[in-house]
């Protein structure tokens, strides 16, 4: 994961040179070489190992997921959406430059991935393939409905919400990019129909993973360690896993979904799914 991590950082840095218009590139630079877990750009190497392919085929596609969510974090952030002052312990984009330039610079990782996206080393059918998957985790079913819905559920009731739509809005908000992160390598790699499937619900699981263990975080965490914007005073007026079905109750759904992801690698090499199931207990145990 950290070989995969350094090659993405790399990669991203050569994409985004500091150039003209000057600004721009800078708080693109900022917003996305300022660290992150990168979980996102080592699924999608991953994914193309497992079914064949190499790193370096899927190196583009690897950054065009990191700028993507990269774009979301820096809207995410924004007064007029979650009015975040700090991002991973430093001042976010917009407070560093601007909001117009933040929404700017968004803009340009966005159109930037897309890009690099038709760079990569495949078949124009694949290609193709993986700029649709790419496009629809974004928009419409994909980002965009997540946040459009998260921004709503403050006034939805715990006890009356179904767990079927807050797993909706995550699937949405945080799982599609995941998936797609995943299911681009698999694409990429050469995998068949049945590969990319396997790896879509590989994914789908790790996506709803991630987010139950956020919500555990945020909630077991106090505001300090979190930051001074997070914690419970963050969430209080969000819809969590936690509200919908208390503590225990989610960590077992941690535990089950683990499981499922590992089974549906059943049948892959036994050696090129272990980087998959380290991301997926490297998910399961973070604390951050
Ligand atoms: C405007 C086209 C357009 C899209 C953006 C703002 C928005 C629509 C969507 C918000 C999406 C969002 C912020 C989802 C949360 C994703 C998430 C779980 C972030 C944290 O991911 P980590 O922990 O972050 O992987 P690091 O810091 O490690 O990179």
């Amino acid at each position: 994961m950290i070989s995969k991590a350094k090659t993405v950082y790399r990669a991203l840095d050569e994409a985004i040179p500091l150039t003209e218009p000057l600004k721009i590139h800078e708080a693109m630079r900022y917003a996305i070489l300022a660290g992150g877990k990168r979980i996102r750009p080592i699924l999608c190497l991953a994914a193309c190992e497992l079914v064949g392919g190499n790193e370096r085929l899927a190196t583009p596609a690897a950054c065009a997921v990191e700028m993507i969510h990269t774009m979301s974090l820096i809207k995410d952030d924004l007064p007029c959406m979650d009015n975040d002052d700090l991002r991973r312990g430093k001042p976010t984009t917009h407070k560093v430059f601007g909001e117009s330039t933040a929404i700017l610079s968004g803009g340009a990782l966005l159109a930037l991935a897309f890009e690099q996206l038709t760079e990569v080393e495949a078949s124009s059918e694949r290609i193709v393939r993986a700029v649709k998957e790419l496009a629809k985790s974004i928009g419409r079913e994909g980002l965009v409905a997540g946040q459009a819905m998260d921004l709503t559920s403050g006034g939805l009731d715990p006890n009356e919400t179904g767990l079927e739509q807050l797993e909706l809005m995550h699937l949405r908000k945080t799982g599609s990019l995941l998936e797609a992160s995943a299911v681009l390598g698999a694409i990429i790699g050469g995998g068949s129909e049945e590969e990319i499937e396997k790896v879509r619900n590989f994914a789908r699981c790790i996506g709803l993973l991630f987010q139950v263990v956020d919500d555990i975080l945020d909630e077991t965490k106090t505001s300090e360690e979190l930051g001074k914007t997070a914690g419970k005073d963050k969430i209080a007026g969000k819809l969590t896993y936690l509200k919908v079905m208390g503590l225990e109750k989610s960590k077992e759904f941690v535990k089950k979904l683990k499981r499922d992801a590992r089974e549906h690698l059943q049948g892959f090499d036994k050696d090129q799914v272990k980087p998959l199931i380290a991301l997926a207990d490297f998910i399961a145990n973070r604390n951050n």
